[in-house]
Order: C-alpha cells, then sequence, then structure tokens
C-alpha cells in the first residue's frame, strides 16, 4: 500500500530543550554526513528546511521541526547531531552522548528513532551502542538504508542482504535525492499515532 501523506506545514520549533512539550516525536539518528537532514527535508517536500551540508558535522544541536499534516495529528520530526567524524575531538563526542542520553532517557513522547546506515556501510559499535540504549525506553528503532541512488541493483540487493544479516532488523531503503523510500518511512510513523 502506498501512503500519501498531504503536508499541511513544517516548520522549525526550536531546539531541545526548548521545543513545546505534548507532540509525538520521531528522530532521525546516524553517523555524520549519512543523510538524515535531506531525509528530513525529502519526507516534508521542503528542499531547505533543514540545512544539509557535505562537510560533515553541519548538524551540532538536537532541532525539532513540527510537521502539520491533512487528516492526522501533528508531529515532530527531530534531527540528531551526527556522530563519528574523524575531525570531531573527543570533548565533541562526549558531549553528543550526554546531549543524546538526556535527549532519549525519560522522554515518553519519543515514538520511533530512524537509525540511518549509509547503505554502502556496515554497522559499527556506534550503531549498535544506539540500538541497546533505544531498547531500553518505550521507543521503536527502524533501521534506514540512505543513498541507495549511489547502488545499482545487484549492489543494492547485496548491501541489503548484508545489513539484514548484520542487524536481523527490518531494513528500510532509501534515497533523499530519488524519494525512494519515503512513503515507508511515512507508513512507519503514522501507524504509532492514535487514529484521528
Ligand atoms: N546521492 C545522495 N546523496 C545524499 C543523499 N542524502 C544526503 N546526501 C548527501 O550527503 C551529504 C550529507 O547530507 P546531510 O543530510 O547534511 O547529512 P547529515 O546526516 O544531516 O549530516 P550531519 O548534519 O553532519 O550529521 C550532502 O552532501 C547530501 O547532499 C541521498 O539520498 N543520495
Ligand atoms: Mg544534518
Amino acid at each position: 500500500m502506498t501512503m500519501k501523506v498531504k503536508i499541511h506545514d513544517a516548520l522549525f520549533a526550536g531546539p531541545f530543550p526548548h521545543q513545546k512539550p505534548g507532540l509525538p516525536q520521531f528522530a532521525f539518528a546516524g553517523r555524520s554526513n549519512v543523510g538524515k537532514s535531506s531525509l528530513i527535508n525529502r519526507l516534508v517536500s521542503r528542499k531547505s528546511l533543514v540545512k544539509t551540508s557535505k562537510l560533515p558535522g553541519k548538524t551540532q544541536a538536537i532541532n525539532f521541526f513540527r510537521v502539520d499534516m491533512v487528516g492526522h495529528p501533528s508531529v515532530y520530526l527531530v534531527d540528531l547531531p551526527g556522530y563519528g567524524y574523524a575531525k570531531a575531538p573527543k570533548e565533541v563526542s562526549s558531549t553528543w552522548n550526554s546531549l543524546v542520553a538526556r535527549y532519549i532517557s525519560g522522554n515518553n513522547d519519543l515514538k520511533l528513532v530512524m537509525l540511518l546506515v549509509d547503505m554502502r556501510r556496515d554497522l559499527k559499535d556506534e550503531e549498535c551502542l544506539l540500538i541497546d540504549l533505544i531498547r531500553n525506553t518505550p521507543a521503536k528503532v527502524l533501521l534506514v538504508g540512505t543513498k541507495v541512488d549511489k547502488l545499482g541493483y545487484e549492489e543494492q540487493q547485496r548491501r541489503s542482504a548484508a545489513l539484514l544479516g548484520q542487524s536481523g532488523m527490518e531494513l528500510v531503503i532509501t534515497s533523499a535525492q530519488t524519494g525512494t523510500g519515503m512513503d515507508i518511512i511515512w507508513k512507519h510513523i503514522l501507524d504509532t499515532l492514535p487514529r484521528g
């Protein structure tokens, strides 16, 4: 089934912890440069709601974007800062850890974390740690493969099987460039919302 979501409005709603409470939250996590900000833009069909960059480490704060849809309750899409870029000094990564841990722990509005991994790469320690961190909360994790437009068909099959084997999790294959997989992400988001 395809899921056509009509976006009424999408706007920046402030950085954590200054967002207004009360809306269900859907977070996008993953290595720096994996395509978190681009995916959010594509999901809401806005070219530059969220700033993206060729340089890793663009997003350093936890930014909330309120999305109003036609026929569904409003939600927050939450852009988490990327981790794991080589130039980040130790303090940056410990700031990342404590900021993200503070955001996740005890956050009952957080429904689902999209964990992004570049389709061409394997899961590393950081992804496994994040999966464990979220397993101890009521939120769910969805593994999302990004930049599939960079792979030919056979390579896509091969990499999907590899990531599936490695994680044992369902994998949603996406491209922010072509729009592949956006309907599936929306379906997962809407499935967690109360009917309205
Ligand atoms: N080909 C292709 N490039 C992509 C895709 N998604 C993102 N990119 C590119 O990858 C780079 C990083 O994208 P961002 O969305 O800024 O990545 P990010 O995960 O938000 O990065 P940080 O904010 O540093 O954590 C940019 O040059 C994007 O244009 C995709 O689906 N296909
Ligand atoms: Mg970003």
